[in-house]
């Protein structure tokens, strides 16, 4: 019997429903203007918490509830933030409140303490600034070395003569894909780089 998919397509067959643009979104803080309730000395200023560099740091002073302001000249349509805590162990802002320029906010809690991020999501919201107002904070002086702030939209559609192209790339590697491609059992895709983009397609398996 011929096992096939929901779409129709037999198992070993590539399935090519399953192909978009999965590069990075640009960080939308990287264009803010950061301010902050205080900063410890130039080496930490507010603006290190929006400079795309996990290494530079912006460091309150004496404070372990503080506040961080992204501004933009022009409103932003974003639906996701990830907020780095300072990847010492001592200072720790586990969570708090962004409030947004449209008079909404967003409570946030499970920031993790050794500078993992920690991705808040939240429905489309079109701005011109956010706030994080930290509570719950412990150390000595809590601050951030980043918050990114995404549209994290559905992929771009690829053009259709790229598309054809990377297909052609696609079905020439299938048969290394067990090897030389990374692999997602519960729903097996084969990724290649391609220039800036990286493209995503089912590769059906045989099983059994
Ligand atoms: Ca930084």
């Amino acid at each position: 019997m011929q096992q096939i998919t929901s779409s129709g397509t037999p198992i070993g067959s590539p399935e090519d429903v399953f192909v978009g643009n999965t590069a990075t979104k640009p960080n939308l803080a990287l264009t803010s203007t950061a301010t902050a309730s205080s900063v410890y000395d130039n080496r930490y200023p507010s603006v290190n918490v929006n400079d795309g560099d996990l290494t530079t740091v912006w460091i309150s002073k004496g404070e372990l509830n503080p506040w961080i302001k992204l501004d933009w000249n022009s409103s932003q349509t974003i639906n996701k933030i990830t907020l780095y805590d300072r990847s010492n162990l001592t200072d720790w802002a586990p969570g708090g409140t962004l409030t947004f320029s449209d008079g909404s906010s967003v409570p946030v809690t499970g920031i993790l303490n050794n500078g993992t991020g920690l991705d808040v999501t939240f429905a489309n919201k079109n701005v011109t600034w956010v706030k994080f107002q930290v509570s719950g904070g412990s150390g000595t002086n809590v601050g951030f070395p980043e918050l990114q702030v995404f549209n994290s939209g559905s992929p771009t559609p690829i053009p259709t003569p790229l598309y054809q192209q990377i297909i052609g790339q696609c079905g020439a590697l299938t048969a290394m894909a067990m090897t030389t491609v990374q692999m997602d059992l519960m729903q097996p895709y084969m990724e290649m780089p391609h220039t800036t983009q990286l493209i995503k397609r089912k590769v059906l398996l045989h099983l059994a």
